[in-house]
């Protein structure tokens, strides 16, 4: 395994940068990068490095887009204080699954509400090759808190239960299943994985009666309930849309504590039941067998009771093949209670499969969308770089795009988007939050594996990977306001980059 050593020293660099990068607009909270239908900034593309050399990309508060520049390494025994030690490889770390973001009514509502070619260029902005290349995308089956009203694809009841009720909404054909096509065909032979998650089961299944709220299934349902996830894989399938993975039921525990939110509730028990007798079995006797089934999808608060309760019976345990994690209250709970829930199931996957800024409002001091905000960029740079140290193997945004107040949502539980869409400007603003997720997806691709590093000096948040393309990429955060140099020493070579203060940045190598 290679063993990285970051040593921090201040310098006064002279401004590192001011070459503009997009087109770059001050708004209230910071700036944003502007797109319309004629402009779009992109990232400049990865280059072939011979040996020695490097690629640095850089994104800094004062200076948002992509910057890169090129450098080379050289052996330099004189940099005592550095070293770097390499043994082992392949690492026995996280193989990367993926980074994105997900499909919801509102996405694709925002999305349609711009003119063709500025759709293009948000599609391209994610998926494309001088993107983001979103790996990962998230499918809610059916409606979720960011649609017009509340649905099924089951909303009268089914006496029969023949499931002949079943039909996918004019949101799948009007906001979802043409984003999706379109992201998939950008993103060609590269790695895409597609997973789904449900918010509701129809009202006349659960014991209130209604699809937002706190109710359970009853359990005349359950059978039915799993065939109706074979019915969503087949509609999908016929719209040329194949899946990898499922959770059993978005934030099962949470719609406790949500009772506008459209949820079916799961009890401990209930969880896994369903998973044991009728999810699991269902899924892995169709021809969907190959799909990951991802338990949880819920705050990780919760990982001590998925741990007793579920991945503690091997009936479940046997269909599980990892964990999905949202992040609404890591403030209060450490990301150490990743490793306890892991220390017996090792080879169960953690993927955080939902997060976003905004969802804590307080009129006029905080808002759904803070338009520029670099402390909302930072949020998710420090809950990717936590999530990573512990292991877990990619992180899933929530809303690819909203609108100017954060929805649409019909119960009014408006949130923050990395790309928020002005329709009647006929733009969409690219705000810090894009660039600090993006130079996770863009750069740690699937099958990238971490690496042992080692950082020297305070403030500074790094992590290394070796990438199929055998690159090594550190992604580096300097969360101090002002520039620095960082000494890099990987295998004998070393060598000294600048980090302008307040940004995130991506250094690539050859060997
Ligand atoms: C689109 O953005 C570019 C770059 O900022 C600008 O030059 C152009 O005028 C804009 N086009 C429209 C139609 O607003
Ligand atoms: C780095 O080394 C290569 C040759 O290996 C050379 O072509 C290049 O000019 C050097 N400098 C930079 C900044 O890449
Ligand atoms: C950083 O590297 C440079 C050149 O390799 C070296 O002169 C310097 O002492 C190093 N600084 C620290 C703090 O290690
Ligand atoms: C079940 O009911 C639906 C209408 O709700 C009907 O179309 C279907 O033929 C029925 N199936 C059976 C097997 O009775
Ligand atoms: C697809 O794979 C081929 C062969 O590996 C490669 O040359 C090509 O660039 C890839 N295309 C895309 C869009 O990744
Ligand atoms: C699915 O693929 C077929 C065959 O390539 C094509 O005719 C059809 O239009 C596609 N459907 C969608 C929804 O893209
Ligand atoms: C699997 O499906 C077949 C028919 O498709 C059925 O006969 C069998 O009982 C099912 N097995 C389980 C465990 O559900
Ligand atoms: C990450 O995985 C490695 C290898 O299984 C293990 O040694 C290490 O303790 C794990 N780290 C955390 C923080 O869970
Ligand atoms: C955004 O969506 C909300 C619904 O959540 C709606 O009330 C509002 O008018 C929309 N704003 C714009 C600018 O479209
Ligand atoms: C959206 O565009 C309109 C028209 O250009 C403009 O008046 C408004 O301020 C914009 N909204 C935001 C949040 O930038
Ligand atoms: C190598 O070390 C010497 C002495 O510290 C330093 O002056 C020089 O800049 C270093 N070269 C590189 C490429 O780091
Ligand atoms: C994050 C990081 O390196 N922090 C450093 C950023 O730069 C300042 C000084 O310029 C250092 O004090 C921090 O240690």
């Amino acid at each position: 395994m290679f063993i990285l050593k970051f040593t921090v020293c201040i310098l006064l660099l002279s401004k590192i940068n001011s070459e503009q990068l997009c087109s770059l607009r001050e708004v209230e909270y910071g700036t944003v990068c502007v797109c319309n239908s004629s402009y779009c900034d992109t990232v400049p593309s990865i280059e072939d490095l011979s040996s020695g050399q490097y690629q640095l990309y850089t994104t800094s508060e004062s200076n948002l887009g992509f910057l890169s520049t090129t450098g080379n390494l050289s052996t330099n025994d004189s940099a005592a204080s550095v070293s770097v030690t390499v043994a082992n490889l392949p690492s026995t770390l996280q193989t990367i699954i993926g980074f994105g973001g997900a499909f919801t009514d509102s996405a694709g509502i925002n999305l349609v509400s711009l003119p063709e070619e500025a759709q293009t260029k948000l599609v391209e902005s994610y998926f494309g090759e001088d993107g983001l290349q979103y790996s990962l995308g998230r499918v809610p089956i059916g409606g979720t808190d960011f649609s017009t009203y509340g649905y099924t694809y089951c909303d009268e009841e089914d006496t029969n239960l023949t499931l002949a009720c079943f039909e996918l909404a004019s949101e799948d054909y009007n906001y979802k299943i043409p984003f999706i096509n379109q992201a998939i065909s950008l993103r060609g032979n590269g790695t895409f994985r597609l997973f789904a998650s449900v918010w509701s089961s129809p009202a006349w299944t659960k014991s209130n009666n209604a699809i937002e709220g706190t109710g359970v299934l009853n359990s005349e349902y359950y059978d039915w309930w799993a065939r109706y996830f074979i019915k969503f894989f087949e509609a999908y399938e016929e719209n040329n849309i194949t899946f990898w993975g499922v959770t059993p039921q978005n934030e099962p525990m949470d719609s406790f504590l949500s009772i506008t939110i459209p949820n079916l509730l799961h009890t401990p028990s209930q969880m896994k039941t369903w998973i044991k007798d009728h999810l699991g079995p269902t899924i892995r006797n169709s021809t969907y067998s190959y799909l990951k089934i991802i338990a949880l999808d819920d705050n990780r608060y919760l990982l001590p009771i998925l741990k007793w309760f579920i991945l503690s019976d091997e009936d479940v345990l046997q269909y599980v093949d990892g964990v999905g994690i949202h992040w609404y209250v890591d403030l209060t709970t450490p990301a150490s209670v990743i490793e306890d829930a892991y220390n017996d199931n090792k080879e169960l996957f953690a993927l955080a499969t939902e997060a976003c800024n905004g969802y804590i409002r307080i009129t006029d001091i905080i808002k759904a969308v803070e338009l520029g905000s670099w402390t909302r960029g930072v949020n998710y740079i420090n809950d990717i770089f936590d999530n990573l140290e512990y292991n877990v193997t990619g992180w899933t945004d929530w809303n690819l795009a909203l609108n100017t107040s954060g929805g649409p949502t019909f119960i009014d539980n408006n949130v923050d988007s990395p790309i928020i869409v002005n329709a009647t400007a006929g733009e969409f603003y690219k705000q810090p939050m894009f660039y600090a997720l993006g130079h996770f997806s863009k750069f740690l691709v699937p099958d990238s594996v971490r690496v042992t590093s080692e950082v020297s000096g305070s403030n500074i948040r790094a992590l290394a990977f070796l990438r199929p393309d055998e690159k090594v990429a550190v992604i580096i955060y300097n969360e101090s306001s002002d520039d620095v140099s960082v000494n890099i020493s990987i295998e004998g070579n070393s060598g000294t980059i600048e980090v302008p203060g307040n940004s995130i940045n991506t250094f690539l190598y050859t060997q």
